[in-house]
C-alpha cells in the first residue's frame, strides 16, 4: 500500500469510498469527495461503484455488477443507455 495522500493517515482521505491509490490511478481527486458519486463516463454507474466492481469508470461500455443502465450501440461511436432490469 502506498502512503496516503493529503493530511489524513487513512487510505481514503476524502471519504468518498475510492482509495487514494485508485483515485490517482483513474485521475480523480483524492481530496474531493464529490467525484465518488460522479459518473465520469455517463454509463449510469458512479465512479465509486465502477471501481468497486472492477469496471472502467472512464469507459461507458465497461460496466460490471451494479449496473442501472446498459449501453446499446446506436451509431458507430454513439451509445444510448437503457434501464437495466
Ligand atoms: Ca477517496
Ligand atoms: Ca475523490
Ligand atoms: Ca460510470
Ligand atoms: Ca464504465
Amino acid at each position: 500500500m502506498v502512503m496516503g495522500v493529503g493530511n489524513n493517515a487513512d487510505c481514503d482521505d476524502d471519504g468518498d469510498g475510492i482509495t487514494d491509490d485508485d483515485e490517482l490511478l483513474w485521475g480523480f481527486d483524492p481530496l474531493n469527495k464529490n467525484d465518488g458519486d460522479e459518473d465520469a463516463d455517463g454509463d449510469g454507474v458512479s465512479n465509486r461503484d465502477e471501481i468497486k466492481a472492477g469496471s472502467n469508470p472512464l469507459d461507458p461500455t465497461s460496466t460490471k455488477v451494479l449496473k442501472k443502465y446498459v449501453p446499446i450501440r446506436f451509431l458507430d461511436d454513439l451509445y444510448i443507455m437503457i434501464p437495466y432490469k
